[in-house]
C-alpha cells in the first residue's frame, strides 16, 4: 500500500500583491500531483488540513484546486482531507468549500461528529451522503479529526476514547491531525506535548500531521511534511514537501520525504548600516553586497526567479527618511532579475545622550548651548562642526528674539554657512571626502534648530 501525505497547501495565498506568488502555490500543488502522485501510482492521497489559505476563497483558488483534483480523480486516486485552521468551517454555517468539494466527489472530507449526548463520535464514511469520520481504503483505515486549537491537549484523551471504538484491529490505522506539537513551533502558543500525543501510539499506526510549516517526524510514527510553499519569508529556510509512504503487509512504514517539485527560491540578505556616514554609503554598500551575494536569475533558467529580502540592520547615524529604499529595491531587482525585492529597514537610530554628564548647576545659556550642540552632533553630516553651528543657531535665536528683520537673520545664516562650507570643502578636498553637506541641507537644519529653540519660550 502506497500513499502520499501532504498538508498546508494554502491555495489562494496572496503575498506581496504579486499574482505570480499566488500561482506558486498552485504550481507546487500541481507539480506534486503530476511528478509524484501519478507516477508513483499511489493508492490514496492525504491532505492534513489547510488545503486553502482561507475559508472564503476566491474563484481562482477554486480553479487551482479543481485543476489538480481532476487529475487525481481521472487517475482513480481518492483524496482524503480534513479541515485546518485556515479553511475551517464557519461555526454558524453548515456550508464550506471543503464540504462542497466532498459533496461533488473530488475529496472525502473526514469530520468527527457528536452523538446524542453531545460526545465526540467517529462514524464510518457514507459514500451516498459523502460524509463521515473514517474510511477504509486498501489495507488502511483513515480517521479524521478537527482543528482543536489551544484545547488540543485536552482533546487528545477524548479523541483516544473515540479511536478505541473507531479503529480497526486488522487494518493499518491512520489518524489525520492538524495541530501544533511541542518543540516544533517557535511561537509562544500552547502545543500538544509529545508525551500526550504518544498516548495514541497503541491505537494508531501513522499520524498524518499538518499545521506546522516545516518537516518533522516523531519516532517514525507521527509525520508532518511541511507546507508545499512558505506562506511567509520567515519559513523559507525550513525543509518542506510531501511524504511518500509505503506500508508493507506487516505494517512496517517506509516514509520518504519529497521536495523535488517546483518551488520559489528565496534569499535573505543583511546589511549593517552602523557607522555609515550617509545614505550614499549605505546605498553603495548594499549594491556591492548584491553584486557579491545575491542570487541572480537567468531568463533561460528552469528555476523560477527568486524573491530577495534585504534587511538593513545596526545603528543608523542619520534620518531614516534619507535612505533610498525604493532606489535600492529597483536597482537590486534590475541587477538580479528577481521576481520581487523587499528592502526592510530594521536599523535603529543611534542614541546619543543629550547634555550627558552636564553639571545641573550650570547656567542656563551653557546648558542651552550643550543641548543644541548635542542635537546637531547626532547627525553624522554635521557632527564635526556641531560647535560652530550651535553658535550660529544661538545667535540667530538671539536676533529673532530682539525682533531683528528676518532678512537680516537669513543673511547672517547664509554668510556663516558659506564661510563654514568653504572651510569644509577645503578640508574635504584635503582628505578626499566628497560627501560635504550642501548649504541647502544646512539651511534646513538651522531652520529646524531655530524652531526647536524658539517654540518653547
Ligand atoms: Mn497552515
Amino acid at each position: 500500500m502506497k500513499f502520499l501525505h501532504v498538508a498546508d497547501i494554502h491555495l489562494g495565498c496572496r503575498r506581496y500583491n504579486l499574482e505570480e506568488r499566488t500561482k506558486d502555490f498552485f504550481r507546487a500543488w500541481y507539480d506534486v500531483i503530476t511528478s509524484h502522485a501519478i507516477p508513483n501510482k499511489i493508492d490514496f492521497m492525504l491532505i492534513a488540513g489547510d488545503f486553502f489559505d482561507r475559508r472564503n476563497i476566491d474563484p481562482q483558488a477554486m480553479n487551482h484546486a479543481i485543476a489538480g483534483l481532476e487529475i487525481l480523480k481521472e487517475a482513480g486516486i481518492p483524496v482524503v482531507a480534513i479541515e485546518g485552521n485556515h479553511d475551517q468551517r464557519d461555526a454558524i454555517s453548515d456550508h464550506s468549500w471543503m464540504r462542497s468539494l466532498s459533496g461533488w466527489g473530488f475529496i472525502k472530507l473526514l469530520e468527527p461528529t457528536r452523538d446524542e449526548e453531545g460526545h465526540l463520535a467517529l462514524v464510518p464514511w457514507d459514500e451516498e451522503e459523502r460524509t463521515g469520520s473514517y474510511i477504509d481504503i486498501k489495507d488502511a483505515r483513515i480517521i479524521g479529526s478537527h482543528w482543536y486549537g489551544a484545547s488540543a491537549t485536552a482533546a487528545i484523551p477524548i479523541l483516544a476514547d473515540a479511536l478505541r471504538n473507531a479503529r480497526s484491529e486488522g487494518r493499518f490505522n491512520i489518524l489525520m491531525l492538524h495541530t501544533d506539537v511541542e518543540g516544533q513551533t517557535n511561537r509562544p502558543i500552547p502545543a500538544v506535548p509529545v508525551a500526550k500525543l504518544k498516548e495514541l501510539k497503541e491505537l494508531i499506526g501513522y499520524v498524518a500531521l499538518g499545521h506546522t510549516h516545516k518537516r518533522f517526524d516523531l519516532d517514525g510514527w507521527a509525520f508532518n511534511p511541511g507546507s508545499l510553499e512558505p506562506t511567509s519569508i520567515d519559513e523559507y529556510k525550513e525543509e518542506r514537501g510531501a511524504f511518500l509512504v509505503e506500508v508493507d503487509d506487516e505494517h512496517n512504514i517506509k516514509a520518504e520525504h519529497i521536495s523535488e517539485y517546483v518551488q520559489r527560491p528565496f534569499q535573505r540578505l543583511s546589511f549593517d548600516v552602523s557607522g555609515a556616514e550617509d545614505a550614499e554609503t549605505v546605498y553603495s554598500g548594499v549594491m556591492e553586497m548584491i553584486e557579491r551575494e545575491a542570487r541572480k536569475h537567468d531568463a533561460n533558467d528552469e528555476q523560477p526567479a527568486p524573491i530577495i529580502e534585504i534587511n538593513l540592520r545596526g545603528q543608523l547615524g542619520f534620518k531614516n527618511s534619507l535612505l533610498p529604499i525604493n532606489r535600492m529595491r529597483d536597482e537590486a531587482r534590475e541587477k538580479t532579475n528577481a521576481l520581487h525585492v523587499m528592502v526592510r529597514n530594521q536599523s535603529v537610530p543611534v542614541e546619543y545622550a543629550v547634555a550627558a554628564g552636564m553639571d545641573a548647576q550650570a547656567p542656563r545659556h551653557e546648558r542651552e548651548r550643550r543641548i543644541i550642540e548635542d542635537l546637531i552632533a547626532r547627525d553624522n553630516r554635521y557632527k564635526h562642526r556641531a560647535h560652530e553651528i550651535a553658535e550660529l543657531v544661538i545667535e540667530a535665536k538671539r536676533q529673532a528674539l530682539s525682533n531683528e528683520q528676518p532678512d537680516k537673520i537669513l543673511e547672517l545664516i547664509a554668510q556663516k554657512i558659506q564661510h563654514s562650507d568653504a572651510k569644509e570643502k577645503a578640508s574635504a578636498a584635503a582628505t578626499g571626502n566628497e560627501h560635504a553637506p550642501t548649504a541647502a541641507a544646512l539651511n534646513a537644519l538651522e531652520r529646524n534648530a531655530l524652531t526647536t529653540v524658539t517654540s518653547d519660550q
